[in-house]
C-alpha cells in the first residue's frame, strides 16, 4: 500500500464540511481524546449525550482535530489544507460573520442547523432511549477501529 499517505489521519478535515462522519474521523484521529470531548459536551452532566449534545461532540469531535494550532478557531488553510475549492465555499457558509476563521459557535451552530447527528445517532443509540451514554460510544468507537471501512 505504498500510496498510502501519512497525512491520511488528517482527512477529517473534509467531515467537517461534508458533517456527517464525524465520529468516526475523530476516532481515526485522536481515539484517546473522545472521552475528554464527551466530558466537554455533556451540557448538564448526565453522563449521556441527548441528540444536542450528540451534535456538538461530533461537531467538535472534528473541529479539534482540524484546529491545528488550537485556538479555537478554524482558518480555510486548517480547513481545507488540500485546497479543494469546494471546500472555500463550504467553509464561507460556516463562516457566518465573516471575519475569515470559523468559531466553535459557529462550527456548533452549522452543525445543529444540519442535524449531522441524526444519521450516526442511531447507529451509536445501541438501547435505542434516545441517548449516547459512554458506552455506546466507545462500543461504537471500538467497533470502527476494527473495520475503517
Ligand atoms: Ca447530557
Ligand atoms: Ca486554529
Ligand atoms: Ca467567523
Ligand atoms: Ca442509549
Amino acid at each position: 500500500m505504498e500510496f498510502r499517505n501519512p497525512q491520511s489521519v488528517k482527512n477529517p478535515r473534509i467531515l467537517l464540511l461534508a458533517g456527517i462522519l464525524a465520529l468516526s474521523a475523530a476516532c481515526q484521529s485522536t481515539p484517546k481524546t473522545y472521552v475528554s470531548t464527551f466530558d466537554s459536551v455533556d451540557l448538564n452532566k448526565d453522563g449521556r449525550l441527548s441528540k444536542e449534545e450528540a451534535n456538538n461532540y461530533l461537531v467538535l469531535g472534528v473541529f479539534d482535530v482540524l484546529d491545528d494550532n488550537h485556538n479555537g478557531e478554524l482558518t480555510l488553510i486548517e480547513a481545507s489544507a488540500d485546497k479543494d475549492a469546494t471546500i472555500a465555499s463550504e467553509f464561507k457558509k460556516r463562516d457566518k460573520n465573516g471575519d475569515g476563521v470559523i468559531s466553535r459557535a459557529e462550527a456548533l451552530d452549522f452543525g445543529l442547523k444540519q442535524g449531522i447527528a441524526s444519521k450516526v445517532f442511531p447507529q451509536v443509540d445501541t438501547n435505542k432511549d434516545g441517548y449516547l451514554s459512554k458506552k455506546e460510544v466507545h462500543v461504537y468507537y471500538a467497533a470502527r477501529e476494527d473495520n475503517p471501512f
